[in-house]
């Protein structure tokens, strides 16, 4: 392969672009007076790719499609790698690079080999674990690896472990990449480790998603498994061990991996051996406070819901930093990020949701209902009108005229005690069985449809993956924002929402009355409660469906159990 030399570095350039506090969001570099190689490298690193087939002519007059890959639009990856890792290039921008490189070498291939066209760096096999369904943090690792000359076999979400393999045998590939958001998943994982170890199986294996960290991969994880295991933090993190796990098999030798200590190990592992204890002291939670009238008994359906008004609850904060990755980084002043939310995010944002409305790719439904309960202890006793034939519809009888002898147990739910502190649980919310008043506990079930997952998907199948990343976020914190919506519906229903903040960030905040906890998190943290969910409201009216390890379908969907008690809050079990 030829030494191709760039007199200018693209990555120092940029970064003193940056530190000079006149920086953007990007800025498209004046490339006349260029060589071909730093034109075609500064397009990568600024996802440029209009007129790209002109620069790559030129390029090939001089290089190999292969060389012009490996040697320039590689090379201009690794920058917008190590700006990613810098905190200096945002995902959305890494990603137009990446579309950019994708662009290239759909117009090289014809000028190479088929041998050539075969000769990735590596092969992962990629996919979301059994029973999850999330599917943007693989498909992000996918988009990176891609566009980084590895070949990535992408077999999806909700993935048995034995299609993994089969695949991995299939493709003679390098490694396995799992990802998972659920903490169930992280299990799963381990199940799958110890699988691997009962067949003698050793391949390299990456684990990345929300639940995981540090600790559990490379301490427990690689202690138990036979062959290698790796903890990614992030897409890139995924790039780096690809490239070790390469660098090693092309040696032929076996990387000596430590296994991570953190000093807390030792003192988690008994904690977790040691059973929960049963925890008898109970809150000092009021239990006099008067139970609101809810409107109706059982659930209903509500259609046509003004898109706008899902839009209206978007937390901007969750959608641009936590769903695009767009930030105030430290180099950034104030002036400077407000200029890229205004000329960048915001422009970004309303053109979405026009298209959205227009296109009908977001279809907010919502199942809700109030069922009369008591609690029992740890336990929240959901009644059912008695000899009823079908409690999930909406009942005949009013709350006002239902006496305690009218119903009888219908589900259970049982709630984690904090076993310090206040000692919170969140039936303490809930008049108690022993008191002889009948409380009210609403529960909803929201999504924006199936048509959101569908659209996502095929922006990702057209490799536009800034515009995938954007709709995809768009489309999860509508999802948020319907919930967010139509708790306050709820607590108007229920005439509580005289304590309403009139500031949209306060609400966010739980700025009013009571509180809407989500199954799967820390104050209900089984996901398994969404299966008695479903029993109460019937969901599949809507087009909502539970998964093997009680996840919803379509992935824009969220439920809740929502709590009118003055004293609900956020809070944690220890
Ligand atoms: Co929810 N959710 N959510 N949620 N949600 C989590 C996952 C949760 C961890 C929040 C929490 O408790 N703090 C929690 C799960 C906890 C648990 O397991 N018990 C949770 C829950 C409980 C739920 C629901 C069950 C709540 C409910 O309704 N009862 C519900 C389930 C939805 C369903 O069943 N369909 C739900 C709903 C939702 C929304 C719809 C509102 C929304 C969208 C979900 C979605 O994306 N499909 C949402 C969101 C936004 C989140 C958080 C806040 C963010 C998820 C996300 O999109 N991240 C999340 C908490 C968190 O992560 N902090 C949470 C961005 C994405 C790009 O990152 O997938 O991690 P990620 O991928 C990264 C890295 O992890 C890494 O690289 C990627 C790119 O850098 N990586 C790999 C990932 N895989 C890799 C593989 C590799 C290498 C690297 O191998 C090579």
């Amino acid at each position: 392969m030829k030494n191709i030399k760039c007199t200018y570095d693209p990555l120092t350039e940029l970064m003193a672009y940056y530190a000079d506090g006149k920086g953007e969001a990007k800025k498209i570099q004046d490339t006349e007076n260029f060589t071909i190689e730093e034109k075609l490298k500064n397009r990568i690193i600024d996802g440029d790719k209009i007129g790209v087939e002109k620069d790559l002519t030129s390029a090939l007059k001089k290089y190999s499609a292969l060389e012009i890959i490996n040697d320039i639009l590689l090379d201009g990856m690794k920058v917008v790698g190590e700006l990613f890792g810098s905190g200096q290039m945002q995902l959305p921008f890494v990603l137009q690079s990446a579309e950019c490189m994708k662009t290239c070498v759909a117009y090289l291939e014809p000028y190479m080999e088929k041998s050539e066209t075969d000769s990735a760096k590596g092969t992962l096999v990629l996919a979301t674990v059994k029973g999850d369904v999330h599917d943007i943090g693989k498909n992000l690792v996918d988009i990176i690896l891609t566009n980084n000359g590895f070949k990535v076999i992408n077999l999806g979400i909700k993935c048995p472990l034995e299609n993994m393999l089969e695949s991995y045998e299939k493709e003679k590939a390098d490694a396995i990449g799992m990802s998972g958001l659920l903490v169930k998943s992280t299990a799963i994982m381990k199940e799958n480790l110890e699988i691997m170890n009962e067949r003698y199986l050793e391949t390299p294996v990456i684990l990345g998603g929300a639940a995981l960290n540090k600790r559990f991969v490379e301490g427990e994880l690689r202690e138990m498994y036979k062959g290698d295991v790796y903890y990614a933090n992030d897409a890139f993190d995924g790039l780096k061990f690809m490239n070790t796990i390469m660098e090693y098999k092309r040696k032929g030798e076996r990387p000596k991996l430590e296994i991570y200590t953190d000093p807390r190990t030792a003192e988690m592992k008994e904690k977790k051996s040691r059973k929960r204890p049963e925890v008898t002291i109970k809150s000092d939670v009021k239990t006099d406070v008067p139970v609101p009238c809810p409107p109706f008994l059982g659930s209903r359906i509500v259609e046509n819901i003004p898109l706008e008004k899902a839009f209206e609850y978007i937390n901007e904060v969750a959608l641009f930093r936590g769903s695009w990755n767009v930030y105030k980084d430290k180099k950034k002043s104030d002036e400077e990020y407000d200029k890229l939310l205004k000329e960048e995010i915001y422009p970004k944002f309303n053109e979405l949701k026009l298209k959205a409305k227009r296109e009908n790719l977001l279809t907010p439904k919502v199942i809700y209902g109030y069922f009369p309960c008591n609690s029992d202890g740890n336990d929240l006793i959901i009644y059912k009108r008695k000899n009823s034939e079908n409690s999930s519809l909406e009942w005949e009888t009013d709350f006002d005229n239902l006496k305690i002898d009218g119903v009888e147990e219908w589900q259970r739910f049982s709630f984690p005690r904090q076993p310090s502190g206040k000692h919170l649980c969140i039936s303490d919310f809930f008049k108690s069985k022993d008191s002889g008043i009948l409380d009210v506990v609403p529960f909803m079930i929201v999504t924006v449809g199936q048509q959101a997952s569908e659209y996502a998907q095929q922006l990702y199948k057209e490799d536009k993956y800034t515009d995938y990343l954007y709709f995809h976020g768009l489309s999860v914190e509508t999802a948020e924002g319907l919930a967010e919506y139509w708790h306050k519906i709820i607590r108007k229903e229920l005439g509580i929402d005289s304590d309403d903040s009139a500031d949209i960030k306060k609400i966010f905040q739980q700025g009013y009355r009571g509180s809407r906890y989500s199954f799967g998190y820390p104050a209900c943290p089984e996901l398994e409660d969404n299966k008695i969910l479903f029993d109460l409201l019937n969901p599949e009216r809507i087009g909502v469906t539970l998964t093997e390890e009680w996840q919803m379908v379509p992935e824009q969907t969220t439920n809740a159990i929502i709590v009118h008690h003055p004293e609900a809050k956020y809070f944690f079990i220890k």
